[in-house]
């Protein structure tokens, strides 16, 4: 057992004792444990074994329908959960730490609901397997499946708590946006705790999150308890020289500690130490408890088949719940019936909550769709529809002051000052987004700052400091992965992706956190927040990695609103419902239309705001119908003059502006009037955007269509260099006009 370099805190015990007769009176301390400590303890540690059980047992009767357990984990995950405070402190437990959560005070009847998946399900409502936990009063927060997500929301999330210390007036509430509905509540000593497995940290994420923690000496713990396997994959396997500890020891910042996690005292004074490295501003802390795995992975899996005899035997020895029993005896803590009581009241408690969770209602099958979005903002509703200040009445001094017109990357960057002057909540990071990571550059006017590699938020740090505005590592799942874990707490990180072509590393952040954490915890927790991105081609040399576009990738995804805008004004009025709105938003903001002539307009004051789902007619007609958005808009609208003078043919020109939700009345409307239709994009033809609208088209309007529903889009490849090339490669005005001209004479 290691030493203990500092006095362990206090631990209030949260379980009481109601049996079991402690035979040692003697206040005997253990670490600064006290016997009364180490039987609740036991106590805790029993029920999480029992309660995988009885799950266990459950799965082979088909009543539950997935099971992992805390098995070999309970030593160090109960000694976490007595540690640390609950709705205090912060908890992003993955699936072993049942131990931490019926510490915090979870019980077993809520995690029974969570494995019947009943409507009462704290966790998820039956959305969620079981063992992903989520308390919201406790604060331990809805954690997804993927290994090693947590990690960077955890970092989000300690940063947030730090954020809200330093500005405190930014937790107040506020009506009219988001705010309403995200209470915010923070402590200055409060600590994020994060665990994973031993396989785990061999995920990107999990790297990005230590050089993150280490980077801003953030208040988190990680907690990796090592089973010596990821499913059948054992560490010397998995991990270059077989021990994760030796790989992180030169991250500066951090406490480091590895000790036996079968070991209930060992794993407090580990605790202890921690939290006192953490509590007292000296930075992250990182724990590598061994721990053991009696069970198999998951009751999908057999352990036997990779994993010896005697090696099986030899876990059997070190099982943490048979050592803590045996310490307990072997001191005097507590006799035999001692132990028997309290496990008696554990049994019976156990069969009351598998008995209750049993017929408990389900979830109603109308509630599937529940959820997905804010039920609370509706950012398609008249409350997101403002006029531009020039176009009110008696503004002639708002029109004055509004000027020569603006360029899309102006006006975006007016918009991001307005919000940020609005609303403290709101911060902005990226790759480069910042003006001057080295501030004293900047104060003493040696430089001018950059502000994006496009300058879309250049003079933002200036203006509002390098706390709200400041440079990320170069590492897209921890921006997204951070900011989810931000605005989980409740700020609205508004985050650059430096170019569409490189959001991938985000993907998984984007598609299995951001756009589900709130139908995952059927609306518990929620993340919204806005990912701003340069998209799109024509640009003359942009390449296979400069050019690409791939929006439909993100409307497949529910959760998230996805927003294209073709000009300025749009831009800048789409920008602000996005940031004011209580959903996550993918702003994508087509790189050539940054300073394009086409579309400026003059600056629409700070309280302009477009409806998501709203199209625009860019240009009436009866004869056929044009549908489309981003860079295609003006190259339709070149098309449709020439189509005009040509032909006299009038096509009508809808740019949809938001692509999730998009405007289907508005189609409707429009394929009534003229029969025939064209839908055009940037993307690659196959599986596009288009695909699904010409597809809802074909389904629903079939009676109003006088012709096929016909595409116009790139090739299916992806966007060349040369820029003879790319031109052919992508939907030029001509390619759309000649559509449209057999479309009419079909
Ligand atoms: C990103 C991702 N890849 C694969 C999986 C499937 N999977 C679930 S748990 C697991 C092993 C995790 O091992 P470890 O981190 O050591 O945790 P342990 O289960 O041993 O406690 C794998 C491969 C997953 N859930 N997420
Ligand atoms: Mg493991």
């Amino acid at each position: 057992m290691p030493a203990a370099k500092t006095e362990p805190q206090k631990i209030e015990p949260k379980i009481e004792q109601n049996s079991g007769q402690a035979t040692a009176v003697q206040e005997k301390s253990y670490e600064g444990l006290t016997p009364q400590q180490l039987i609740d303890a036991y106590r805790l540690m029993y029920m999480s074994r029992r309660v995988d059980d009885r799950e266990i047992l459950l799965k082979r009767q088909q009543k539950v329908f997935f099971q992992i357990s805390g098995a070999g984990h309970e030593a160090l995950s109960v000694a976490a959960g007595l540690a640390l405070k609950p709705a205090y402190d912060w908890f992003y437990p993955y699936y072993r730490d049942r131990g931490l959560c019926l510490a915090l005070g979870g019980t077993p009847y809520e995690m029974l609901l969570g494995a019947v998946g009943a409507a009462d399900d704290p966790g998820s409502g039956g959305r969620q397997m079981p063992s992903h936990w989520a308390f919201k009063h406790l604060n331990v927060v809805s954690q997804s499946s993927c290994t090693g997500t947590q990690v960077l929301q955890a970092v989000g999330c300690a940063e947030a708590g730090r954020y809200f210390g330093q500005f405190p007036n930014s937790a107040r509430k506020a009506d009219g946006d988001y705010r309403e509905f995200k209470d915010v509540t923070f402590h200055g000593d409060e600590i994020v705790y994060v665990s994973l497995g031993d396989g785990t940290t061999s995920q990107g994420e999990f790297w990005e999150s230590m050089n993150a923690a280490a980077l801003m000496k953030l208040p988190l713990l990680v907690c990796v308890q090592d089973n010596d396997y990821a499913i059948s994959v054992p560490v010397e396997a998995q991990t270059a020289g077989g021990n994760i500890s030796k790989l992180v020891a030169s991250f500066p910042n951090f406490h480091f500690d590895e000790f036996d996690g079968t070991d209930v005292i060992a794993s407090f004074a580990a605790l202890h130490r921690a939290i006192d490295h953490i509590r007292s501003g000296h930075g992250p802390a990182f724990l590598h408890g061994h721990v053991t795995r009696p069970y198999s992975h998951s009751l999908s899996d057999d352990e036997k088949l990779y994993r010896s005899a005697a090696e099986l035997a030899d876990e059997v020895a070190r099982d943490p719940l048979s050592r803590h029993r045996g310490f307990l005896i072997e001191e005097g803590i507590l006799d035999e019936a001692g132990i028997h009581a309290i496990e008696k009241v554990v049994d019976k408690d156990i069969q009351q909550s598998a008995d209750r969770a049993l017929a408990a209602p389900l979830p109603k099958l109308e509630s599937i769709t529940d959820w997905v979005y804010s039920p609370d903002l509706d950012p398609e509703s008249p409350a997101f529809d403002r006029q531009p200040a020039s176009l009110k009445q008696g503004t002639e001094e708002a029109m004055k002051k509004a000027g020569t017109p603006k360029t899309m990357a102006d006006l975006i960057n007016h918009t991001l000052r307005d919000e940020m002057k609005r609303d403290e909540r709101v911060l902005i990071f990226g790759e480069d987004v910042a003006d001057c990571s080295r501030a004293e550059y900047l104060t003493k006017k040696m430089v001018k700052g950059k502000g994006g590699v496009f300058k879309l938020t250049h003079g933002l740090q200036i203006d509002f400091g390098p706390d709200r505005v400041f440079n990320t590592p170069l590492a897209e799942a921890s921006i997204v992965g951070r900011a989810v874990g931000m605005a989980t707490r409740g700020l609205k990180p508004v985050v650059e992706i430096q170019f569409f072509d490189y959001i991938w590393p985000a993907m998984m952040q984007i598609r299995n956190e951001l756009s589900v954490m709130r139908w995952r915890s059927s609306n518990a927790f929620s993340s919204p927040l806005v990912i701003r991105v340069a998209i799109g081609g024509y640009l003359t040399g942009g390449a296979i990695y400069h050019s690409q576009c791939g929006e439909s990738m993100f409307t497949h995804t529910p959760g998230l609103r996805v927003v294209f805008p073709s000009n300025a004004l749009d831009a800048a009025g789409l920008l602000r419902t996005a940031i004011r709105c209580d959903d996550p938003v993918l702003f994508l903001e087509h790189k050539r239309l940054y300073r394009e002539t086409f579309g400026r307009a003059p600056y629409p004051g700070n309280d302009f705001m477009i409806p998501f789902g709203k199209a625009r007619i860019v240009h009436p007609g009866d004869d056929l119908t044009v549908i489309t958005y981003g860079a295609v808009v003006p190259r339709a609208l070149q098309a449709i003059t020439k189509l005009e003078r040509e032909n006299g043919v009038h096509a009508e020109l809808l740019d949809l502006r938001t692509l999730s939700p998009y405007d289907w009345d508005s189609i409707k409307a429009s394929v009534g009037k003229t029969n025939r239709v064209l839908v055009a994009y940037e993307d690659s033809l196959s599986w596009g955007y288009g695909a699904e609208i010409a597809a809802r088209i074909a389904d629903e309007l079939f009676e109003s269509l006088d012709a096929p529903v016909r595409r116009v889009a790139a090739t299916d490849t992806f966007v060349a260099y040369q820029p003879q090339l790319e031109d052919e490669i992508l939907p030029q005005p001509d390619d759309i006009y000649k559509a449209m001209l057999a479309l009419t004479e079909y």
